[in-house]
């Protein structure tokens, strides 16, 4: 690589230290978590504040050098990792959030806290519960995944059935534009109507629109009496009936995920250990949270439940950790197989059996192994097949069949580069035309995740 101004300028603004040329060094940032996506990075910046952040949006925003933003690198659509195919020189820039890790200090009465975008979600459940309140949107890659990242992704998770999705956990933002400009705010108001809510257009932009820097974000009450369970039930529809009851008599529900038998056994050989229940058609992983014992409550309704062929409770923290791990660590045994497409869609609940029956049959056409399970509330699936025999084939099924059972493409893990060619199946031309104004506008010489949330 020859000499690079930017990277010298970058260096000046930053300390040489936070801009990473190194090709071993810039490889960790060009791979995704699955392993499918991956691209060369120009050089990998890691600015430590909003003007930092503002600096290089300027410099890379007059020159018209392309910029990607990663958080913790744990997408599952390419859309945070470099585009393949392009030469260094093309080649985007990576800005890594990690470093704008702050958080701050707890408002309890207004239940908020004003959060970095490099934060982990790990980081800002333990600082809520610091100071006795919780968060409201939790998943397995906790450790790594950032605030900033599910806010571009508008993630999802375990406890979207009770508090709905990031989105809603947004009470204020902060961003910088592709020509460096600041906006947004981070008061959190949780009433104002003054035009635009720039919480509602970043989240779910996959950074397209400008780079997230902070984030206002709401708490949730700290329930620490929990309780899990797993249940055996004859198949998704019987699932999808005991979702009904749960939801209309558990005052206290927390999650309600869903497993099929693929995945359990996937799950169960990755960590070599036995399920707690078996001979079911799908699994469902039940929790209730609270800050009353919930057990009787729960009890109760699995008791009157004839969906329930099987199930194992658990209501201390080990006890409890046995049990999810068995819908936590999917993903991870999924990874210890192979490198996996991954087909993350939701259809009415009611539609799901049909949904998986549809993927079942097209992976048995053209070969692979279906691995599905997802969050049943939102009838979210994540199909994930493994040694693919047609990927072309799997995605466009999948996706024309979501579609045409109500569904979307994408529930949680975004568009990214993954799925661009499908958009026309979840939103019209108008839409699209729309989205593409808004764009261009924001970002006028297109440097922002080239390529993500629209064909190049
Ligand atoms: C989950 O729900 C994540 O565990 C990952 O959204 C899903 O690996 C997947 O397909
Ligand atoms: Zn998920």
């Amino acid at each position: 690589m020859g000499a690079d101004p930017l990277a010298d300028e970058l260096r000046e603004a930053l300390g040489p230290e936070h801009v990473l040329v190194d090709r071993d060094v810039v490889a960790g940032y060009e791979t995704d978590w699955t392993g499918r996506w991956t691209g060369t990075a120009r050089f990998v910046v890691r600015p430590g504040s909003t003007s930092e952040v503002s600096r290089v949006m300027a410099a890379c925003g007059e020159r018209g050098v392309p910029v990607v933003v990663q958080g913790g690198n744990t997408g599952l659509v390419g859309g945070s990792v470099p585009r393949p195919g392009s030469s260094w020189r093309e080649a985007a820039v990576v800005l890594s959030a990690l470093r704008l890790s702050e958080l701050g200090e707890v408002d309890a009465g207004a239940m908020q806290v004003t959060a970095g975008s490099g934060v982990t979600l790990a980081a800002w459940r333990g600082h809520a519960r610091h100071a006795d309140l919780d968060t409201p949107v939790d998943f397995a890659s906790r450790d790594s995944a950032t605030v900033g990242g599910a806010i571009a992704t508008n993630a999802g998770g375990s406890r979207v059935v009770r508090f709905g999705t990031m989105r809603s956990q947004v009470a204020g933002i902060e961003a910088v534009l592709a020509d460096g400009s600041v906006i947004g705010s981070l008061a959190g108001l949780p009433k104002e109507t003054v035009g635009l809510h720039w919480p509602s257009v970043l989240a779910g932009s996959e950074g397209t629109l400008g780079v997230i820097t902070a984030a206002r974000l709401r708490l949730a009450p700290w329930f620490r009496q929990v309780a899990t369970a797993m249940v055996a039930t004859a198949d998704i529809d019987a699932a999808v009936s005991l979702l009904a009851r749960l939801r209309g008599e558990l005052t206290c529900l927390d999650s309600i995920e869903i497993v099929l038998p693929e995945a359990l056994e996937l799950v169960a050989a990755h960590l070599s250990a036995t399920p707690p229940v078996s001979g079911g058609g799908a699994y469902v992983l039940v929790e209730c949270a609270d800050h009353r014992d919930p057990v009787d409550e729960l009890v109760a309704v699995l008791d009157g439940s004839d969906e329930v062929l099987d199930s194992a409770m658990s209501t201390d923290g080990p006890g409890r950790n046995r049990l999810i791990q068995f819908r936590d660590r999917i993903t991870e045994s999924i990874a210890a197989s192979g490198v996996p497409l991954k087909l993350d869609v939701a259809v009415p609940p009611a539609a799901l059996g049909e949904l998986v029956h549809a993927a079942r049959r097209t992976v048995d056409g053209v070969g692979g192994r279906l691995i599905a399970f997802g969050h049943l509330a939102e009838g979210n699936m994540h199909l994930n097949v493994l040694e693919p025999g047609n990927i072309g084939r799997i995605t466009e099924s999948v996706l024309a069949t979501a579609s045409r059972l109500g569904g979307t493409i994408s529930a949680e893990h975004g568009i990214g580069l993954a799925k661009t060619p499908w958009l026309h199946l979840a939103r019209s031309s108008a839409e699209l035309s729309a989205a593409a104004a808004v764009r261009s506008a924001l970002d006028p010489r297109g440097i922002l995740n080239p390529g993500v949330l629209a064909p190049l």
